[in-house]
């Protein structure tokens, strides 16, 4: 895994949203599609719809792990809500030092073998890369985000989000293959019961 993807991989991003009428309960279902330039599904891309009060609704998850085994952090992407502490178990015999200097959070877990005592809170919003003192091969990404509606494109690059309040929000797409720091388009989606599939070409956005 090169650490320097270039923006052009990502040429083009196309979102498929389809508001499914649920009617009463006032929620309905937003179906993302994400593809990569050559408008092959993209999987593993993190999908966000922020909000005033999606903000308010979001919640601390429960505790998570990343592992490092054969020098490897398994999982290698996670996404985690504001809040959520992460622990980093050593299962290597060679000991690791887990850092990120990423701004959503510094932190630097020194020379150690187990787990450390203490787990990392992920505080902020945003992408931290993690990486190790020893090995640089090894690479991770925490995607923390402040929503309940969030989630992964699976293998056909589609992310369904459930039960998700009408109203307005940001719609927010990343993936591991753009450049770590680069300022990721949002845009307004109004989420109505009735809202038609919309397709949306990041393209021209992301395009140098
Ligand atoms: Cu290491």
């Amino acid at each position: 895994m090169s650490k320097r993807w270039t923006l052009g991989a990502l040429a083009a991003v196309w979102l498929t949203f389809s508001g499914l009428a649920v009617g009463q309960t006032g929620t309905a279902s937003v179906t993302v599609q994400v593809l990569d330039a050559a408008g092959q599904p993209l999987a593993h891309a993190v999908v966000q719809l922020d909000s005033a009060a999606a903000a308010r609704a979001s919640r601390a998850g429960s505790p998570q792990r990343i592992v490092q085994r054969q020098r490897r952090f398994e999982p290698d992407q996670i996404v985690v809500t504001v809040g959520t502490a992460i622990s980093f178990p050593n299962q290597d015999t060679v000991r690791h030092h887990v850092y990120s200097f990423s701004p959503a959070k510094r932190f630097e877990l020194q020379l150690y073998t187990g787990t450390p005592a203490t787990p990392v809170v992920f505080d902020r919003p945003g992408v931290v890369v993690l990486g190790c003192n020893i090995h640089d091969e090894m690479l991770a990404w925490v995607h923390v985000v402040r929503t309940p509606h969030f989630g992964q494109t699976g293998p056909d690059g589609r992310l369904v989000l459930h039960g998700v309040p009408l109203g307005v929000y940001e719609l927010a797409v990343w993936h591991r293959r753009l450049p770590e720091g680069v300022v990721v388009p949002r845009q307004s989606l109004r989420v109505l019961a009735s809202t038609p599939t919309q397709v949306v070409t990041l393209g021209t956005l992301l395009a140098p």
